[in-house]
C-alpha cells in the first residue's frame, strides 16, 4: 500500500444540487483525507487548458461547457491507494453503468453532467495537483 495524493472535482451539477457535504463525507469515511480544498468558477481557458488530453475528442466543447456553467469545488485527497480509491468510490463515468453506491450512481444524470472528476493516474495526479494548487496550498496531514 502506498500513501498518494489525487486530484477530486465536484462538477457544477453536484454543486448546484448541494451535495458537497456528502460527497467530502464519503471520501472522510473510506479514509481519503482532504489536505487541500477550494471553490472556483473555471474559465474558459482554465477548463481547457486542464483538459487538453482531450481536445481531439468529439465531445470536448461540451465538456468544457459543463465545467464553466457553474462554480466547481476542487480538492487534493491523501490516503493509502487515493488514485484507484478515489475512483472506485466515483463509479464509471457514465452513471448507467456506474455500481450502485457510488457517486455517480447516486448523484450524477448523464455522461456529461456526472457530478465528479478524479485523476486516473498517479502520473496525472501530480499533473492535475500542480495545475490548481501551487505547493504551498498543499496540506501534509
Ligand atoms: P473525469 O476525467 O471527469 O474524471 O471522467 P473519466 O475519467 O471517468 O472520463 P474521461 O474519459 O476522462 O472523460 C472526461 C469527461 O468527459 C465526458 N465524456 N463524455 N459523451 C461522451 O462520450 C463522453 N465521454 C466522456 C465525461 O463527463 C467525462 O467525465
Ligand atoms: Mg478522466
Amino acid at each position: 500500500m502506498a500513501l498518494e495524493r489525487t486530484l477530486s472535482i465536484i462538477k457544477p451539477d453536484a454543486v448546484a444540487k448541494n451535495v458537497i457535504g456528502e460527497i467530502y463525507t464519503r471520501f472522510e469515511k473510506a479514509g481519503l483525507k482532504v489536505v487541500a480544498s477550494k471553490m472556483k468558477h473555471l474559465s474558459k481557458q482554465e477548463a481547457e487548458g486542464f483538459y487538453a488530453v482531450h481536445r481531439e475528442r468529439p465531445f470536448f466543447a461540451a465538456l468544457v461547457e459543463f465545467m464553466i456553467s457553474g462554480p466547481v469545488v476542487i480538492q487534493t485527497l491523501q490516503g493509502e491507494n487515493a488514485v484507484l480509491k478515489h475512483r472506485d468510490l466515483m463509479g464509471a463515468t457514465n452513471p448507467k453503468d456506474a455500481a450502485p453506491g457510488t457517486i455517480r450512481a447516486d448523484f450524477a444524470d448523464s455522461i456529461d453532467a456526472n457530478a465528479v472528476h478524479g485523476s486516473d493516474s498517479l502520473e496525472n495526479a501530480a499533473i492535475e495537483i500542480a495545475y490548481f494548487f501551487p505547493a504551498t496550498d498543499v496540506y501534509a496531514r
